[in-house]
């Protein structure tokens, strides 16, 4: 009986430990509420844009690169930002574990993504800005929330 009693709370402790995929405006909400709305000068649309084109707005997103792999919602890799232990030389500048990007809590994905953009080359280091929201009107990604 008690398997059954605390199997429920165990069900929701892994559900909010698993990825999900965020709505636009669940996303915009929270892109506003962390001050990374306007963060070096990129805006909401900005960062929506990328998270749709990189992940389509999806934590779970692992994309294996080869030498490296991008994780989570803003496909950050591990080259560079995070340690998943199988990436030979990784500077890890954001010290975080990769799996950290992969649950549902995108505020530590927020903060590696201020450190990332705090590099000279800014939000141009992710290939899906450059290549779909670079230029373009994004006014599309915050209406109607
Ligand atoms: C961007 O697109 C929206 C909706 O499609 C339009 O209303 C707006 O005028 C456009 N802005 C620019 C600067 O072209
Ligand atoms: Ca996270």
């Amino acid at each position: 009986m008690k398997v059954m009693v605390f199997l429920p709370l165990l069900i929701s402790l892994m559900a909010s430990a698993q990825g999900k995929v965020y709505s636009r405006c669940e996303l915009l909400r929270i892109i506003k509420a962390t001050g990374l709305a306007g963060y070096r000068g990129y805006s909401a649309a900005d960062w929506l844009c990328l998270a749709k084109h990189e992940s389509n707005y999806n934590t779970n997103a692992v994309n294996n690169n080869g030498p490296s792999r991008d994780y989570g919602i803003f496909q950050i890799n591990s080259k560079w930002w995070c340690n998943d232990g199988k990436t030979s030389g990784s500077k890890n500048a954001c010290h975080m574990s990769c799996s950290s990007l992969l649950n549902d809590n995108i505020y530590d994905d927020i903060e590696c993504a201020k450190r990332v953009v705090r590099d000279p080359s800014g939000i141009s280091a992710w290939v899906a800005w450059r290549k779909y929201c670079k230029g373009r009107n994004l006014s599309a990604y915050t209406g109607g929330c």
